[in-house]
């Protein structure tokens, strides 16, 4: 008897890359170095050390990734960054950026 299995050819598998985002925090003038290390601790989980070492770079570098996440966690974060910032009227920016 004839074998009639149909095989497909196969269809290309690409695995899915789920993109990821740089959270940047940037630099100001304005915004005390306490409140900024604060900050990266309560939205960022760091602790006071690297809190402080990445405060340290952004303000003399500009600009510094507080870590990478997925689109709407980095949304996230970046919004209560933020509203953090608005409430002790702090001018404090946080951005992404795709990796
Ligand atoms: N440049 C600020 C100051 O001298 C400190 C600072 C650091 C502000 C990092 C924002 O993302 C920042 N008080």
């Amino acid at each position: 008897m004839a074998d009639n299995t149909i095989v497909e050819p196969k269809t290309k598998q690409k695995l899915e890359h789920p993109k990821q985002y740089k959270v940047l925090l940037h630099n100001d003038d304005y915004t005390p170095m306490e409140f900024v290390v604060l900050v990266l601790a309560v939205v960022f989980q760091m602790d006071e050390t690297q809190a402080i070492q990445l405060m340290l770079h952004v303000h003399n570098y500009g600009v510094g990734v507080c870590g990478i996440y997925s689109y709407e966690v980095a949304e996230s974060k970046i919004h209560k960054v933020h509203e953090l910032a608005e409430e002790n009227n702090y001018p404090l920016l946080c951005s992404m950026e795709e990796e």
